[in-house]
């Protein structure tokens, strides 16, 4: 619509009732008394006739799910957006949705037992945030558990927001028990699937959902549209409550109890000894076409996804248009989402939608496999569900196909912005080491770390952020070592004595440095993939290979032209991964393993990247209900 159409409708619609009211009551049309008598009512109606015709513009499929936008949840002009610096990227348009999030514990039964989950609005899995390409995101989190909060809006971009980026003591103080905290951003070169979730202890596990990014009102799909679409996240169970497991090993030193199970959208599906489980069924017609976003909102486990005797279309990965291409897998890490397109081909039937674990080092993990159901209208009560074999738990040649089939679409309106020339050119060892701890009695006195470059990063207690910001000394030093600082055969057995070290150590870049960074896994302890993922921005994936990284020989392969572009890229076990990102965004931007274990351990880091030309390169100041330590 219009600007100025709407500016009529809305002065229309304000002033007309004041007008007849002031008729009737006072039998005269005295307009400034009018004004003066009435100017809480123009108030009032003006704001909602203002606020609902800029937010209700969510398609008519998606907005009975979308009821946390627009008039009915948080009302946004309570507060001031922060707008103006964005007004160039959207012609003029900024369209505003406002959410409240309300963080409270609620009773979940799965795996017949019951215990307390932390949620948002009692959701598990959470609200489904539907947004436009170049919306403005107003959520208000409010924390009624006895747990810090924070959120993160995994893979939003938070151009010079980083204040609501999310993970606690890296952009933001957590938001304690009672307070609350309005995460506002944009979403601005972006759509496609992503997800939210807690940033903060292991509170992800249950506190998570799907973050939608439509195209901006009027731009297609570059794929057919499909005739609906799905939500499916995909998440792990534990029986036991999930802070005393993370709690309960790191007292110990030893590895933490792996989940109990899988689940597809909050339910398990069929599981052996406990029969009256819920199962999620997804409905189809047949000939048509959905579309399935799919999000591994798990804590330490990849999966893969597959329908019975169906194939999938891979469209788009992290919020970024992907080359299309079929396949009946889908690896995805945690962190990681997918959008694939499946077409109901069959006539009648039940299909099992299955989801188990891909883990190609031999340690413990949940073997279970999750189950949902894809279901057609004119399939007989009695009918069985139709299975397929699921991939072996190692099946790594399985996995490379699938990460090799995935290319960016690098299409006139969706190039692939690969930086051509590398500014920064770094070496990153990543995986799993150990330090002494003289508490561990049951470990021998040693405890399992995390290192990048053989550091386990230290969590300050206030936040990198504002640390930056503020100029506050004593916070964290920015020497982290862009190379390894001991060369050795990485994904052999490894130097027996390399003791971590340790420190809140940062990586600086100048504004739109461009940066190549080689992610390499080590085998200090055992070789494992590692799914990393960078705040801030987008990578891309542009080589991958087994072993140790040579210098010389692998750069001649890399792939700079459709190489896929992600905020979650898989090292390979016992291999590398190299990717390539502008430093174009200013603040502090997080670097961790998304397995939540070894993020615990210690495996993450942090890129600084300084402030440009100001005012449009610089970090914005941050809100003034910023959360304090
Ligand atoms: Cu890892």
């Amino acid at each position: 619509m219009k600007h100025w159409v709407r500016v009529l409708i809305i002065l229309f619609a304000c002033l007309f009732p004041a007008f007849v009211e002031c008729r009737v009551r006072h039998y005269k049309f005295n307009i400034p008394a009018c004004v003066l008598a009435r100017i809480e009512v123009y108030l009032v109606v003006g704001c909602l006739v203002f606020h609902c015709t800029r937010s209700f513009e969510v398609p008519a499929e998606t907005r009975s799910r979308a009821s946390l936008c627009g008039c009915e949840g948080f009302i946004p002009y309570s507060v001031k957006a922060n707008i103006s610096h964005l007004k160039d990227r959207s012609n003029g348009v900024v369209r505003i949705l406002g959410m409240k999030f309300v963080v409270v514990m609620k009773n979940a039964s799965r795996l017949c037992s019951t215990k307390p989950i932390v949620t948002v609005n009692g959701q598990f899995p959470g609200p489904t945030i539907y947004a436009r390409e170049f919306d403005t995101v107003l959520v208000k989190v409010v924390n009624h558990v006895n747990y810090n909060v924070s959120i993160h809006w995994h893979g939003i971009k938070q151009f010079r927001t980083g204040w609501a980026d999310g993970p606690a003591y890296i952009t933001q103080c957590p938001i304690q028990p009672g307070q609350n905290y309005i995460y506002n951003f944009t979403i601005s070169g972006q759509r496609g699937t992503l997800l939210w979730h807690a940033h903060i202890l292991w509170l992800r596990a249950t506190v998570h959902g799907a973050l939608v990014i439509l195209p901006k009102l009027g731009v297609p799909y570059p794929f057919p549209k499909p005739y609906k679409e799905e939500i499916i996240v995909l998440g792990e169970w534990w029986k036991s409550d999930v802070e005393a497991v993370i709690d309960e090993a790191q007292k110990s030193g030893f590895a933490p109890n792996v989940s109990d199970a899988h689940t597809i959208n909050g339910y398990t599906g069929f599981v052996p000894n406990c029969p009256s489980q819920g199962e999620f069924t997804l409905n189809v017609e047949s000939t048509k076409t959905y579309m399935l976003r799919i999000i591994n909102a798990g804590l330490n486990e990849q999966f893969f996804f597959v329908i019975a005797r169906h194939n999938l279309t891979i469209v788009e990965v992290d919020a970024c248009y992907v080359k299309p291409f079929k396949t009946d897998t889908i690896l995805i890490a945690p962190g990681q989402t997918t959008t694939a397109l499946l077409t109901a081909d069959h006539f009648s039937g039940s299909y099992a939608m299955s989801v188990s674990t891909f883990m190609d080092t031999p340690i413990t993990v949940d073997a279970t496999t999750a189950t949902a159901t894809l279901r057609y209208p004119r399939t007989a009560a009695n009918s069985q569900t139709i299975f397929t074999t699921i991939p072996p738990i190692n099946a790594t040649p399985i996995a490379n196909k699938y990460r090799d089939s995935l290319k960016s679409l690098n299409s006139g309106k969706y190039p692939a912005k690969v930086p051509l020339t590398v500014d920064h050119s770094l070496v990153f060892t990543v995986g799993l080491g150990f330090s002494l701890c003289p508490t561990c009695k049951a470990t021998n006195g040693i405890r399992l770390v995390g290192t990048v470059n053989n550091v386990t990063f230290v969590m300050p207690t206030t936040s990198l952020l504002q640390a930056h910001y503020f100029k506050e000394n004593g916070v964290f030093t920015d020497d982290f070592p862009g190379h390894p600082p001991h060369v050795f055969n990485y994904t052999g057995p490894g130097p027996r004595n390399l003791q971590a070290t340790s420190g809140t150590r940062v990586y600086r870049l100048p504004f739109n440095a461009t940066v190549q960074v080689v992610l390499q896994d080590t085998g200090i302890i055992l070789p494992e993939d590692h799914p990393i993922h960078l705040h801030g921005f987008n990578v891309f994936g542009v080589g991958r290979g087994m072993g140790n990284f040579n210098q010389d020989k692998d750069p001649k392969r890399f792939n700079l032209v459709d190489p896929v572009e992600r905020n979650t890229i898989g090292v390979p076990s016992g291999g590398w991964v190299a990717i390539r990102f502008r430093a174009d965004n200013p603040g502090v931007w997080f670097m961790h393993c998304h397995l939540e274990v070894h993020t615990t351990w210690g495996l993450k880091m942090a890129f600084l990247v300084d402030n440009g030309k100001c005012p449009n390169e610089c970090v914005l100041p941050p809100p003034k209900d910023l959360p304090r330590c």
